[in-house]
C-alpha cells in the first residue's frame, strides 16, 4: 500500500499497520534523541494535553514539555535501565495534564530503527497517559487478584476449565463487559472457545471466523507485542509529527507502542459489532501466535490503566505456559484411551464365533478410536457399519475411493476437495480416514461437516450489530460468521497424527486376526 491509498476488504492485508503515523488520543507520544534529551517527533495532542505546541517544543529539550523534573526522572531511568519494558511504567506528576490526573505513567521503549540503519542515533518513544484509567485499582488489589487467578488456573483439571478461569479472572481485574478466549486452528481461522460477558449478552461461544478478520501482518505485530488497547472506537487520531523520524527519515516504527492508532478497516468492524473499547492479548505457543484474549466493551469507552493491562497480560502468558503442558497432558490421557481402546477391538477381531465385521462393530469401540462420527468395514465379503454412515450404495463408493487410493493408510477431511463425484453420492461426508487390509478388504471411519458442531448459541441477528446506512450489515463477526461457514464448507475436524497412527495400530491387529481367522478356515476345510 501506498501512503494515502485507502484500505479495502482486498488489500488490507498488505496495510501496514505498524506505521500508520497516527496515535489514539487517549495518550501522548514523545520522540527523544537519547544523545541529548531533545524533542524529535511529537503527536499533534501534545497542545491540548500538555500545553504546548508542536512548533513550540520540536527540537527543543524534553523538560520543555514535561517540566524540568519529570524529564530528568524520564532520562535518568531509560540511561540506568537496558530492559525498559520490565520497568515500566514510571510514574510521573506533572504541572499540566490535561485529562484524568493528577499522575501520569510514562511508558517507554526504544522502537527498532531502519533495517538499513545501523548508525541511526538511538532514539527513546516515551508515551504518557493517566495513571489511572477508568478502573483504579492499587498495587495490593492488582496483586491479590493476579494471586488468586494464579492458583485457580493451578486448580484446573482441564483445558477447558483453565480457558474459563482465565476470561473470568481477565474480566473481574479489567472490568470488560465481555472477555474472550479466541482460539486458532491450522490455517488460522478462529473459534471462540470460552467467555465472561455481562449477564445481559448474548452469548458468543462456540462460534467462528475467517483467518481474514485477523489478517497476517497484524498476527505478525501481535508474536512481538503482546497487548494492545483500543480506549474508544469513535477516536479521532492524532498525528504524529513531523512524519518522518529526522535521524531515519522514515515514519516512525510503532511495533511496540502502546497508543499505536489501529487499521481503520478494524475500527469499522468493532463499530458494526456495537464495541466502543477492545484490548487483546496474545496467546503463544513456541514463539507462535495460538490465540487471542479479545476483549469488548459496549457501553461506552473504558481505559483500564497501564498496570491493569499489563497484569492481564501476564495472566495470559501464565495461560500460554500452563496450555502446552495441559496439552501435552491431555494428548498423554488420549493416547492411552485409545491403547485401551485398541486392546478391546484385538480382543474382539479374535472373537471367531462371528465375521469380523459384526465382532469389530457390535460395539461403540470402532468408532471411538478416532473420535468419528460413523465407520465401515467390508471384510470377508461382507460390509457392516456403524453409527452416523451414508447409505449402502455410498458406503461401498467410499470403500472404492479408498482403495483406488493404493495405499495402506487413506485420509481427507475434505472428500468433496479429494473426491467430488464420490462426495456427491455421499453428502454429509466431509472427512475419511481409511486402512486397507489384504484382498481388498478395509475398514473406514467417517466424519461430519464441522458446521453441524457450530452453536450459535442464541439469537444470531442480536441487537448488538449495527447496520451502515443503506441498510446492510458490514464486517460484522455475523457476516464473517457467513464467510467462514464458506470456507470451511465440506470439511470436517482434520484427523490428528495420533489418530492416524491409531487406525496404523489397528490395521496391524486386523491382519494378524484376518490371518488367524483364514488358517482356521484352511482347516476346516482339509
Ligand atoms: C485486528 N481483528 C483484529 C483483532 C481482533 C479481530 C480481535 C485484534 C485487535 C483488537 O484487539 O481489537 C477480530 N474480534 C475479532 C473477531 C472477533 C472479535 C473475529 O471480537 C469475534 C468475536 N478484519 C476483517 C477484515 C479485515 C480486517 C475483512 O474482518 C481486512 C480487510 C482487518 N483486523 C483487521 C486488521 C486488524 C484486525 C487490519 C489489525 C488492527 C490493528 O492492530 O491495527
Amino acid at each position: 500500500l501506498r501512503p494515502g491509498e485507502p484500505v479495502d476488504l482486498d488489500n488490507c492485508a498488505r496495510e501496514p499497520i505498524h506505521v500508520p503515523g497516527l496515535v489514539q488520543p487517549r495518550g501522548v507520544l514523545l520522540v527523544v534523541r537519547e544523545s541529548d534529551g531533545r524533542l524529535l517527533q511529537v503527536s499533534a495532542n501534545v497542545e491540548q494535553r500538555l500545553g504546548a505546541t508542536p512548533d513550540a517544543v520540536l527540537g527543543r529539550p524534553l523538560s520543555e514539555v514535561l517540566g524540568a523534573d519529570a524529564a530528568a526522572q524520564v532520562l535518568r531511568h531509560a540511561a540506568s535501565a537496558t530492559d525498559l519494558a520490565s520497568r515500566n511504567p514510571l510514574t510521573l506528576r506533572l504541572d499540566r495534564w490535561d485529562g484524568v490526573g493528577p499522575d501520569v505513567d510514562a511508558v517507554l521503549h526504544r522502537p527498532p530503527l531502519l533495517a538499513g540503519g545501523t548508525g541511526a542515533e538511538p532514539v527513546l518513544v516515551v508515551e504518557l497517559e493517566a495513571a489511572t484509567g477508568t478502573r483504579p485499582l492499587s498495587f495490593p488489589s492488582t496483586y491479590l487478584a493476579a494471586r488468586q487467578a494464579l492458583s485457580d488456573f493451578e486448580r484446573a483439571a482441564t483445558l477447558g476449565e483453565l480457558y474459563d478461569d482465565v476470561s473470568r479472572h481477565v474480566r473481574d481485574l479489567t472490568g470488560f463487559d465481555r472477555v474472550m478466549i479466541y482460539r486458532f486452528d491450522a490455517a488460522y481461522n478462529g473459534e471462540v472457545v470460552a467467555e465472561a460477558r455481562r449477564g445481559d449478552l448474548n452469548s458468543f461461544l462456540g462460534l467462528h471466523y475467517p483467518a481474514s478478520d485477523i489478517p497476517p501482518q497484524a498476527r505478525a505485530l501481535y508474536e512481538k507485542n503482546w497487548i494492545r488497547l483500543i480506549s474508544d472506537v469513535d477516536y479521532e487520531p492524532a498525528p504524529i509529527l513531523p512524519t518522518a523520524l529526522p535521524t531515519t527519515g522514515e515514519p516512525l516504527d510503532l511495533t511496540h507502542s502502546t497508543l499505536r492508532s489501529v487499521s481503520p478497516i478494524h475500527l469499522e468492524y468493532l463499530r458494526n459489532m456495537g464495541v466502543r473499547a477492545s484490548m487483546s492479548i496474545s496467546l503463544l505457543r513456541d514463539g507462535r501466535l495460538w490465540g487471542l484474549i479479545a476483549c469488548h466493551h459496549y457501553a461506552g469507552p473504558h481505559e483500564p490503566s497501564y498496570e491493569v493491562r499489563t497484569t492481564a497480560e501476564f495472566l495470559g502468558s501464565t495461560l500460554s505456559v500452563r496450555l502446552v503442558a495441559q496439552a501435552e497432558e491431555e494428548r498423554g490421557t488420549e493416547v492411552s484411551r485409545a491403547e485401551r481402546v485398541l486392546a478391546h477391538l484385538a480382543a474382539d477381531s479374535r472373537d471367531e464365533s462371528a465375521p469380523l465385521g459384526v465382532a469389530i462393530t457390535r460395539s461403540g469401540w470402532l468408532r471411538r478410536l478416532v473420535r468419528a462420527d460413523g465407520a465401515v468395514v467390508l471384510a470377508e465379503g461382507r460390509l457392516t457399519s456403524v453409527g452416523t454412515v451414508p447409505d449402502e450404495d455410498a458406503s461401498r463408493a467410499l470403500v472404492a475411493w479408498v482403495l483406488a487410493q493404493e495405499a495402506e493408510l487413506v485420509s481427507t477431511d475434505s472428500l468433496p476437495d479429494a473426491a467430488p463425484d464420490v462426495a456427491a453420492v455421499a453428502p454429509g461426508v466431509a472427512g475419511v480416514l481409511g486402512i486397507v487390509l489384504p484382498e481388498g478388504q478395509v475398514v473406514l471411519w467417517v466424519r461430519d461437516e464441522v458446521l453441524r458442531h457450530v452453536d450459535w448459541g442464541g439469537d444470531p441477528q442480536n441487537k448488538e450489530i449495527a447496520r451502515t446506512e443503506d441498510g446492510s450489515v458490514r464486517l460484522s463477526p455475523r457476516r464473517s460468521f457467513e464467510r467462514w461457514r464458506e470456507v470451511v464448507r465440506g470439511h470436517s475436524r482434520p484427523w490428528t497424527e495420533d489418530q492416524t497412527d491409531f487406525a496404523t495400530a489397528l490395521r496391524g491387529h486386523l491382519v494378524e486376526s484376518l490371518y488367524v481367522r483364514g488358517r482356521r478356515d484352511l482347516r476346516a476345510a482339509e
